[in-house]
């Protein structure tokens, strides 16, 4: 385990090749029901290029209107499909906070696919913090601070290698400067996984206040 910067932790390899084929295998089987699909930019409407979807009662959405959760899927409509018990049991694990992440959002990077520096902010609870796996080929991850411009740090994130963000660094930016292409056979077709779990509504918040 290593503190990158306050609030930032790594598990290199948390998860052993057969942890990592066993989840690979669940994924794809929970994407047919839930396709990778390409979002686009607020705004703009530039398109991602990364290809994502979502797992759990709450997937993260982005589109001409802006950035948000939402209970089914863009394209079909239809609810998220459950959050594997593993990544379930992986959030409790090592986040060990008193409430189930809500979204489990799926990143998927082939060998061009970056993502810009931003901030997940779009939670209503930020006393939770962020989960993220990665599988498949190697990524360049960038680190700042919560403000744009400063100083980043560069670490390199490889499959099977799980990463916390929270407390003072929940709103740190990060992002994906590149993926190095090849250098792992996980993912079918090749390329990169991410997996973010976040708790989005707070913890205890009751319907209808
Ligand atoms: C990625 N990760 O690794 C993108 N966000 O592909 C993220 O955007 C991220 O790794 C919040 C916390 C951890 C992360
Ligand atoms: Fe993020």
């Amino acid at each position: 385990m290593a503190t990158l910067q306050p609030g930032v932790v790594l598990w290199p390899g948390l998860l052993d090749a057969a942890a990592q084929a066993a989840l690979v295998a669940e994924i794809f089987v929970l994407l047919k029901d839930a396709p990778l699909y390409r979002p686009t930019m607020p705004r703009s409407g530039k398109p991602f290029s990364v290809e994502e979807s979502s797992f759990g009662p709450l997937g993260w959405v982005s589109d001409v209107k802006g950035y948000r959760y939402a209970p089914v899927h863009p394209f079909t409509g239809k609810p998220w499909p459950a959050i594997p018990q593993m990544l379930m049991d992986l959030w409790d694990a090592q986040t060990r906070y008193p409430a189930p992440p809500e979204c489990c959002l799926v990143n998927h990077y082939s060998e061009d696919a970056k993502m810009g520096l931003h901030q997940d902010r779009d939670e209503a609870d930020f006393d939770a913090p962020v989960l993220s796996v990665s599988l498949g080929d190697d990524a360049f991850f960038r680190i700042g601070g919560e403000a744009r411009g400063g100083n980043t740090a560069r670490v390199k994130l490889a499959s099977g290698d799980v990463l916390m963000f929270g407390g003072p660094a929940r709103l740190a930016f990060h992002g994906i400067d590149r993926i190095v292409p090849g250098t792992s056979r996980l993912v079918p077709g090749g390329g990169r996984l991410n997996l973010t779990l976040r708790r989005v509504t707070k913890k205890d918040a009751r319907p209808g206040g």
